[in-house]
């Protein structure tokens, strides 16, 4: 069944057979090197243990976690200091310096499966292609019938780009701490290294900020349709970004400014310029919000509400929003960012922005995202110039809110229908001109929530598409092949079945 175009990159000499190499073949993101030992395959036992050096025994329980309820399987993790001869071995060092910090190499043998790398960071991401060498089921909760057999193999796998990631609106509509825990796990599996949540918009400001307590209590009143909305305590917030890093993801928060603050605007009437407060609002509309430029209550506002949640935030970057400020002058848009930036810094923070807001600054530290539909943008080709790195997510090839098609019954289409096969046809390191792979630093697939309101909504929207985001930011652009690619995407079916994701069935794609 996946036999035929993906064997160009199978190195191994001897025809790879079905029952025993397949899964190799439907490792998503394909790793950057595959080598099959045909005729081996490793099968788990009930008395296998789960070896690891003691500074990644952390990723040993997570791969029992995931093994022990659908194999019904003790799998102690035992550390170790040496080189286990039986069982599952994660072990740190002794990989080739070529995988990075991010990167494995998984060896599987008769009698042992063994994974190393230089970080903890990369055994997790080894963990990933192996549970996707097991079959889908592996993935279930309650117990299943084996044998849990993986194909013999050497795969030696980094990634392309140091940046994979996801965006989740939380503020069109609130999604609650198990929603986004859920959606974490979803991402670690396609070894998704950030989360980036959308936290404040116009229709909703989704996270206690103690010195301006109104922004949760009323200004996360309510949601787009005007439901009773939702906000994250600290000890919340904290919660998601712990989890999201026992899977080595880092959240990167946004606070979407100057435009898109009608929450704010709302809770505050201090902060409006004519001072007095709008109504909330739970329509659509983009563009008509802004901070008033000229307050100097504006700019205590704005550095309390990034020193407290930048206390929240273990990972470098704070994302300042920046996008549609179409009720703000340019001049008044220049100052506000003049003015702003530097406490992003104040606060030991580098920036990211809507790609727009990196025309306000030189400093090659700050991270333009590139939202656009075209593969042309002078502010952002200025920016790579200088030595920015951008991130990539366009809208009409990357945004998982997009419908697929015209009958798709949720998103949006402002930049297109975005059928699978879109989403993964375009190249991050040559789409925008004048910027470089050298320049890119790596890929995000946003998920806009106007029309996405629960997880089974974030599953249709995000599944299968995420898939193709995630294998364009890891792996070698030379392995991209949309035939080989859809294969390989048809064959996670069952373990999304076994994970209870109800994705969207593209007639683009041969699901197993
Ligand atoms: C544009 S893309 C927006 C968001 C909307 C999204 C809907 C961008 C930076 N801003 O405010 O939610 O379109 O697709």
């Amino acid at each position: 069944l996946l036999l035929g175009a993906t064997v160009v990159w199978n190195t191994a000499s001897t025809p790879i057979t079905a029952t025993a190499a397949e899964p190799l073949q439907s490792v998503v993101p394909v790793p950057a090197s595959v080598q099959a030992t045909p005729g081996t395959t490793h099968t788990l036992t009930a008395s296998a243990k789960i070896y690891t050096t003691a500074a990644a025994h952390d990723v040993g329980d997570f791969l029992a976690g995931v093994l022990r309820p659908s194999t019904g399987y003790p799998l102690p993790v035992e550390d170790t200091t040496g080189t286990p001869t039986d069982g599952i071995a994660l072990l740190i060092g002794g990989a080739p310096g070529t995988i990075g910090d991010q990167g494995y190499q998984l060896t599987v043998t008769t009698s042992a499966i063994t994974l190393r790398a230089n970080t903890p960071a990369g055994l997790f991401a080894g963990v990933q292609t192996l549970r996707q060498l097991l079959p889908g089921k592996v993935e279930s909760k309650t117990p299943q019938t084996g044998p849990w057999t993986v194909p013999g193999a050497t795969i030696t796998d980094y990634p392309r780009f140091v940046h994979r990631g996801a965006m989740l609106d939380v503020a069109r509509h609130f999604h609650p701490v198990a929603t986004v825990k859920r959606y974490i796990d979803q991402l670690a599996l396609y070894k998704v290294n950030y989360l980036h949540l959308h936290l404040t918009d116009d229709q909703g400001w989704r996270i206690v900020v103690d010195s301006w307590p109104r922004l949760a209590t009323y200004g996360g009143s309510t949601q787009v349709g005007g439901g009773p909305g939702g906000y994250y305590t600290k000890a919340q917030y904290q919660e998601i970004v712990a989890h999201a890093a026992a899977r080595h993801i880092t959240v990167v928060p946004e606070v979407d400014l100057p435009g898109h603050t009608n929450a704010a605007l709302a809770s505050y009437a201090d902060l409006n310029c004519n001072g007095v407060a709008p109504a909330l609002r739970t329509d659509i509309a983009v563009g008509y919000s802004s901070l008033c430029v000229g307050k100097e209550i504006t700019y205590q506002f704005v550095e309390d509400v990034i020193r407290e949640i930048a206390a929240l935030t273990p990972g470098p970057y704070f994302h300042i929003g920046g996008d549609e400020a179409s009720a703000t002058t340019d001049q008044d848009y220049q100052t506000f960012m003049n003015r702003v930036l530097p406490l992003v810094g104040k606060y030991g923070k580098k920036s990211m922005g809507w790609h727009e807001f990196v025309k306000t600054t030189t400093d090659t530290s700050a991270v333009p995202q590139y939202w656009g539909t075209t593969t042309s943008n002078a502010v952002v080709q200025a920016a790579a110039a200088r030595g920015n790195k951008v991130l990539m997510s366009p809208a009409n090839k990357a945004y998982l809110d997009m419908k697929y098609n015209s009958s798709t019954p949720l998103g949006l289409s402002w930049a297109g229908y975005i059928e699978v096969q879109d989403a993964y046809n375009w190249n991050p390191g040559t789409h925008v001109s004048g910027v470089p792979e050298s320049a890119v630093r790596g890929v995000e697939a946003p998920l806009w929530t106007e029309t996405i309101v629960t997880s089974a909504h974030i599953d249709y929207m995000a599944f299968p598409r995420l898939a193709a985001i995630a294998e364009l930011g890891w792996s070698p652009w030379s392995t991209h092949s949309w035939d080989a690619f859809k294969v390989r995407l048809g064959a996670q079916a069952p373990r999304w079945t076994a994970l209870g994701i109800e994705f969207y069935r593209s007639t683009q794609v041969p699901w197993d």
